[in-house]
């Protein structure tokens, strides 16, 4: 596309998300418009966008999540058009809608298609409609319990209870046996009920150490749809992913192509538009089964865009202003292997306790293979009221073995100072034999206990020792060089010793 089909961009979302999309607006030479709240003053997408717009107090309630503010924003600086981002109001159906009737382009998928596949009861009767599989289960329970439980016995236990409203496994409840079940069901219709304000729920077959792994699907509004592979998102504690990579250890071409296919159909079914993700669950045998459309870009994105070539924010831009899919599906070929590490400003070893506060010192690693996409920098105070993802640490190899020792080598290289994160448990999983054969379900982490645990090593307390005292020894001796350089009139640069005091020399 030689022109760009858009003059003016805002993004309505903050950290790396943010970021990341500026950097795609200013390649295709758009002008950019952050948006931010009062505790984002200083966040990296304010100081990188173009123009920046505040819209109101820190809680996302009061500004991310707030519909007028952001469409005033836009009228206020021109903006021709919004892209949401993941999470706030990418998945809002209402924020769609009112972005059309403000006459401004909301980069993703129509309201209707969000509404058909946002609702999980709906989203089953479509795929089943259109012939993708799902997992064996009921429509909607009544409240004749005892016909609950002749329906559980049916699909056989154990069964999981589920919220049609749900997302990221609210309203779930497992079921193993017809004596826990009235219980339960109480449950979760009372949790769905107060999550999402309606206790719809149904039943599923509850499949047993799955893997989640999820299609990358692309349609233009046009009628064109491919899929471009898939990612294993197995890695993950408590619904919050931490790894995601892709191609998956299990999927083979023709899997590949099935599943592939499958996605394209569901997409297709639900009259999606943009960049989408269809979320499979795959059992132990070998199974898959329909999940749920992720009707936005999603977190783990660059491990599509490393293996394809493809820049999905680009395209769903290019999308997004009416222009055609630029490839078809024999235009897509995977290449090589890529994986990606959520960086959290949490602390693993003590049940990812949040752990905030100011980044002293920040050196992102660097080097062949190794994109980092990060919304912060030294200096920064990581605000409280958001998500505590940092960074994404995302490396590239030929082939698996390759990617895993690149990331090993890559979290090495990884220093954040002030604050404690995942590297180190995101070190230890690169050497965990299971993952290492891609052994892995979503189970995996807590029958890994020990990936959590804080480093034991008792060596590591004299280590400490020695290295500070070697700091302190350099310090006293640059010190020292430093008067005998200037006193001694060397043509010797003064800087390059300047650069040496610091706490990055390793
Ligand atoms: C399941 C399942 C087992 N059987 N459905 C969790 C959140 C929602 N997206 C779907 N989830 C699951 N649905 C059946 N029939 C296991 C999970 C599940 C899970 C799925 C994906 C990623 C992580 C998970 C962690 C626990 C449970």
């Amino acid at each position: 596309m030689a022109t760009s089909p858009f003059k003016k961009i805002l993004i309505a979302n903050r950290g790396e998300i943010a970021v990341r999309i500026i950097r795609a607006c200013h390649e295709m030479g758009i002008r950019t418009v952050a948006v931010y709240s009062d505790a984002d003053r200083d966040a990296l997408h304010v100081r990188m966008a173009m123009e920046a717009i505040r819209i109101g107090p820190p809680p996302s309630t009061e500004s991310y999540l707030r519909i007028d503010r952001i469409l005033d924003a836009a009228k206020q600086t021109g903006a021709e058009a919004i892209h949401p981002g993941y999470g706030f109001l990418s998945e809002n159906a209402g924020f769609a809608r009112a972005c059309v009737e403000a006459g401004v382009v909301f980069i993703g998928p129509t309201g209707d298609s969000m509404e058909a596949i946002g609702d999980k009861v709906r989203a089953r009767k479509l795929m089943i409609e259109a012939g993708v599989p799902v997992v064996p289960g009921t429509p909607p329970l009544g409240q004749d319990v005892d016909k609950v439980l002749a329906q559980a016995d049916e699909i056989g236990y154990p069964v999981l209870l589920k919220a049609s409203a749900g997302g990221g496994g609210k309203g779930m409840r497992v079921v193993n046996s017809a004596a826990d079940l009235p219980s339960l069901l109480a449950q979760a219709r009372g949790e769905a009920a107060s999550a999402f304000g309606d206790d719809t729920v149904f039943l599923e077959k509850y499949v047993l150490k799955p893997r989640h792994i999820e299609v990358q699907v692309f349609a233009d509004q046009h009628g064109n749809c491919v899929h471009l592979g898939e990612r294993e998102c197995s890695i993950q504690r408590r619904h919050q992913k931490l790894v995601e990579e892709s191609p998956s250890p299990v999927v083979t071409p023709e899997v590949r192509a099935t599943i592939g296919d499958l996605a394209v159909t569901a997409a297709k079914a639900a009259g999606y538009s943009s960049a989408g993700t269809v979320e499979f669950l795959r059992g132990a045998d070998g199974s898959f089964y329909f999940m749920e459309v992720n009707a936005r870009l999603q977190v783990e994105h660059p491990v599509t865009e490393m293996v394809t070539g493809i820049d999905l924010v680009r395209t769903m831009i290019e999308v997004a202003a009416g222009a055609k899919l630029p490839f078809t599906q024999d235009d897509i070929q995977l290449r090589g292997h890529s994986i990606e590490c959520r960086i959290i400003a949490e602390d693993p070893s003590r049940n990812f306790m949040p752990s905030p506060g100011t980044i002293r010192g920040l050196r992102p690693p660097q080097g062949p293979g190794v994109r980092y996409d990060g919304g912060t920098y030294p200096g920064y105070e990581i605000p409280i009221f958001y998500d505590p993802m940092l960074s994404k640490l995302i490396v590239w190899g030929a082939d698996r073995p390759q990617a895993i020792a690149r990331m090993r080598r890559a979290l090495d290289e990884y220093r954040v100072e002030g604050i404690r994160t995942s590297v180190p448990f995101h070190r230890k999983l690169m050497d965990s034999k299971d993952f290492v054969a891609g052994n892995i379900h979503t189970g995996y982490l807590s029958e890994h206990p020990e990936l959590l645990k804080p480093n034991t090593d008792p060596w590591l307390e004299e280590i400490a020792v020695i290295a500070a005292s070697i700091a302190h020894f350099r310090e006293v001796e640059q010190h020292s060089a430093r008067k005998s350089v200037m006193k001694g009139g060397s043509d010797r640069s003064y800087w390059k010793w300047a650069d040496r005091g610091g706490a990055w020399r390793s």
